[in-house]
């Protein structure tokens, strides 16, 4: 069977990147549509050797269409992947809308593909910054068992879209410039305040929580729980996480900290066990200087893994040092590796 494509959210970071890894994967593309917003309609879009018009999304939009890979933004999603679903189509979201609905698998295909199976026309594709935590953290639990994780990210503009990387490139033109710096979008669009990214640091992502922990925060708590052990809430592994907004362009990186059950465990096995792992690239040459970089990880699929220490006062705890590019691992690459696993699981 061929399969009628479309992309929602197709004009934005991440739309432009599903088009690029859709056109990369073993899926068999019969047609594609490129959806966004009005303001996007008609304008020119390359797929393969083909050049396609963007349309403004309706609910008709997705008579006909078998798969819908979405990103959108959460509001999007809401609005339009039911009316999918209605008339048939297996709905692949990045957006976090639908990620907590116990009906909705959340999956990243190294760690828990068997998840897809239970789907009711809507897949959730986990948060960029969760993703890679994970494809790293859960060849480490299969080995020697994961009590806690405590993880500090340091993510790269392009997470909070394509207009938040526009805003943080000007600034740093402005601020080199000796101009004042504008900041309308960042840390969150819609919140009260906006600060510059440029030569700064923002420990805010997503919007702030009567908690205490910004919703990335929470995401990436939640989210590791539901993708390991089946439940947001699951007291399986005991996750935290500080979240903080870096001048990088592309390329999240985080500090991971984390215990393990084995207390025998060493660095010398978990760097192989992650040698070994799916989706895993370990740099860890300390003689050499060789530690992932989100320079270096930018356009690739891989999840780069190095820094990889005990902590010597505590028996089977370890730091970690995680880098993938956000746009792809984080996003668009996983959600197609989601829908070649319904296509090759007979799922769509
Ligand atoms: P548009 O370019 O027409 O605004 P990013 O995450 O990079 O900000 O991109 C967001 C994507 O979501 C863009 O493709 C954008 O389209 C699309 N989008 C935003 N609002 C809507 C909407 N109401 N309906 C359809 N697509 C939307
Ligand atoms: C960021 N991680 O870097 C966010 C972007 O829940 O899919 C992805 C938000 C999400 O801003």
């Amino acid at each position: 069977k061929e399969y009628v494509v479309a992309i929602l959210g197709a004009t934005g970071a991440v739309g432009h990147r599903m088009i690029e890894q859709l056109a990369a994967s073993s899926i068999p593309v019969k047609q594609v549509k490129l959806l966004a917003s009005a303001r996007s309609a008609g304008k020119q879009m390359q797929f393969r050797d083909q050049m396609l018009t963007v349309e403004e999304t309706t609910p008709a939009s997705f008579e006909g269409v078998d798969l819908v890979l979405s990103s959108a933004g959460g509001a999007t999603s809401k609005r339009f992947l039911p009316e999918a679903v209605k008339r048939g189509a297996v709905c692949v979201d990045n957006t976090s809308y639908f990620r907590m609905d116990p009906t909705v698998p959340l999956v990243v295909p190294e760690v828990n593909p068997e998840a897809l199976a239970h789907h009711q026309g809507i897949i959730a594709n986990p948060n960029c910054s969760t993703i890679q935590m994970v494809v790293a953290l859960e060849p480490i639990r299969q080995a020697f068992g994961l009590k806690q994780v405590i993880v500090s990210t340091y993510q790269a503009a392009s997470g909070a879209g394509q207009s938040a990387l526009n805003e943080f490139k000007d600034q740093a033109q402005a601020y080199l410039n000796g101009e004042e710096m504008q900041a309308e979008i960042l840390p969150t669009k819609g919140d009260k305040r906006h600060y510059p990214l440029a030569f700064n640091l923002l420990p805010q992502i997503d919007v702030l929580e009567e908690n205490g922990y910004s919703h990335e925060e929470w995401k990436m708590i939640h989210e590791t729980k539901k993708i390991m052990f089946g439940d947001m809430n699951s007291p399986a592994v005991k996750v935290t996480a500080t979240c903080v907004r870096v001048p990088v362009a592309i390329g999240h990186g985080e500090s991971v900290y984390f215990t393990v059950e084995d207390e025998t465990a060493t660095a010398e096995q978990i760097r192989a066990v992650l040698a070994q792992a799916p989706g895993v690239v370990v740099q860890d040459d300390l003689a050499n200087q060789v530690y992932p970089q989100p320079l270096q990880a930018e356009g690739k699929g891989d999840t780069f893994v190095g820094r990889i220490r005990p902590d010597y006062e505590n028996p089977g705890a370890f730091n970690m040092w995680i880098v993938a590019d956000n746009l792809l691992k984080g996003a668009a690459l996983n959600a197609v590796q989601n829908a070649e696993e319904l296509v090759k699981r007979g799922l769509i």
